[in-house]
């Protein structure tokens, strides 16, 4: 068979692994992608907004609590759901962020954790986008700890009355409901919060040089009283329900960062390949090639790792040590990627005309959030040594 050079976002073929329906999720959402985000998302980063607009497109391709059977979701496989944020965070790590947020962290603890009438209340409601959530988990003394938790929760006359804040939560400012995690006296449990509570607030917070198209706010709660019915029954008393959530949107990341280092290595592609310098193009430099060829390495191992975990996830056998891993990798790849497309753009790398400065700071937020990278690797640590060294 005559050879035919590989797609360079695919260098390994992984997509002839995908099943059909996993490829055409891929497809439909990198058109919309294409259509709906490509042509907006520099100005919202610019303006510093989130673009409201496009929930309901998300919504209405299935993206929201695309891995929840009923509801009116989607019911996807993990594979699919890795995809679509691959494919989102190709347009921006904001979009991804939504998308992770509202489905991950927010829709699948009420289904997970929820009672059947939280279930019906909430579930179809953010499917269909009229109704977004946010998870409150970090606090403003450190995020990394959550097991030093501040923010109590209290019985009082049958309820509970809730005092603390979280800081850094994505989508807080826009949020009908928070999904909130307390202290209470037999340990931590999950709350949903209304907007509209007396007490509760959600300041934005401006200014961020990161994810500047994702609405990023504080959670206040000043004796917020939640009515028993809005705690979430299932959730075990302790951090494992938290941690469970942050396993599901973790292994969306390790295929979204795929996407922005992608959309980074295509640019470059084009753009070494048309600067002439030293009256050759620049792509025509072994220095340069050896750069591109290292991006695209980092590309295709993140690739594996993501699909073996997606393989593992079906099959029920994923583990958190195995997200850490995936976790860490990626995003540091993804940035390693998004910071070298940078410098070989030269001055144009620090102009918005171009992706990678974008990407490469959203992507220090990426690396930040869901677990830094040294949580990371302290967790891999603990399972190779069995001993804690956080
Ligand atoms: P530890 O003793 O390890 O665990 C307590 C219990 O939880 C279980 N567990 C998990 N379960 C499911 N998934 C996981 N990933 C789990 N990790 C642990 C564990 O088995 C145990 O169960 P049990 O039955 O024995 O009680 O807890 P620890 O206090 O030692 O903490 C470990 C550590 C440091 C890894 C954890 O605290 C941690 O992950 N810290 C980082 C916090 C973090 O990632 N926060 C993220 C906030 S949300 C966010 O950033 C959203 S950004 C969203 C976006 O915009 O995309
Ligand atoms: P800290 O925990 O204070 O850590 C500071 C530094 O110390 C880090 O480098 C860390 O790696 C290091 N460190 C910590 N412990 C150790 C140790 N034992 N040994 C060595 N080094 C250590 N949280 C939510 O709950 N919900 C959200 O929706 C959400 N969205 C976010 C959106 C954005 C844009 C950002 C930036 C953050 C978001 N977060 C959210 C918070 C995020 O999860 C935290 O920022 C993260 O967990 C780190 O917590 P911290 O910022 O308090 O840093």
């Amino acid at each position: 068979m005559p050879y035919a050079p590989a797609d360079p976002m695919d260098l390994f073929d992984l997509r002839s692994e995908l099943s059909e329906e996993d490829r055409l999720v891929q497809d439909s959402v990198a058109r919309f992608v294409d259509e709906n985000v490509l042509p907006v998302i520099r100005g919202h980063f610019e303006r510093h907004t989130f673009p409201r607009d496009i929930v309901a497109g998300l919504a209405g391709l299935g993206l929201l609590g695309s891995s929840i059977e009923g509801y009116g979701c989607a019911g996807l496989g993990p594979i699919a759901y890795g995809l679509i944020c691959q494919e989102l965070e190709r347009g921006d790590s904001a979009i991804r962020s939504f998308v992770s947020v509202q489905s991950s962290l927010c829709m699948y603890p009420i289904f997970t954790y929820g009672s059947e009438a939280q279930r019906q209340r909430w579930l179809p409601a953010m499917a269909r986008g009229e109704r977004i959530g946010c998870f409150g988990l970090t606090e403003p003394h450190g995020g990394s700890d959550p097991a030093n938790m501040k923010t109590h929760a209290r019985r009082r006359n049958g309820d509970w009355v809730l005092n603390g804040a979280k800081m850094w939560i994505t989508n807080s400012p826009l949020a009908d409901v928070a999904v909130v995690w307390a202290s209470t006296e037999e340990g931590v449990r999950g709350f949903l919060v209304e907007r509209g509570t007396k007490g509760f607030e959600t300041p934005e917070i401006e200014n961020k040089f990161s994810l500047r198209a994702s609405a990023t706010g504080s959670i206040f709660l000043d004796d917020v009283v939640v009515p028993d019915e809005d705690m979430l029954p299932g959730s075990t008393v302790g951090l494992k329900a938290p941690l469970s959530c942050l396993t599901q949107a973790r292994y969306g990341i390790t295929w979204g960062v795929i996407g922005a280092a992608q959309a980074c290595l295509r640019e470059l592609l084009e753009y070494t390949r048309t600067r002439t310098l030293f009256d050759r193009p620049l792509a025509a430099n072994q220095a340069v090639q050896i750069r591109l060829a290292e991006m695209s390495r980092r590309i295709t191992t993140s690739q594996l790792l993501s699909l073996q975990l997606g393989r593992l996830k079906q099959a029920g056998k994923m583990t958190p040590a195995q997200v850490s891993m995936a976790k860490w990798h990626n995003c540091r790849a993804a940035l390693d990627v998004a910071r070298d497309a940078r410098d070989l753009l030269g001055g144009a790398g620090i102009s918005a005309e171009y992706v990678p400065i974008r990407h490469a700071l959203n992507l220090e937020s990426v690396i930040t959030y869901e677990g830094t990278e040294t949580i990371h690797q302290l967790s891999i640590g603990r399972e190779l040594t069995g001993i804690n060294a956080f």
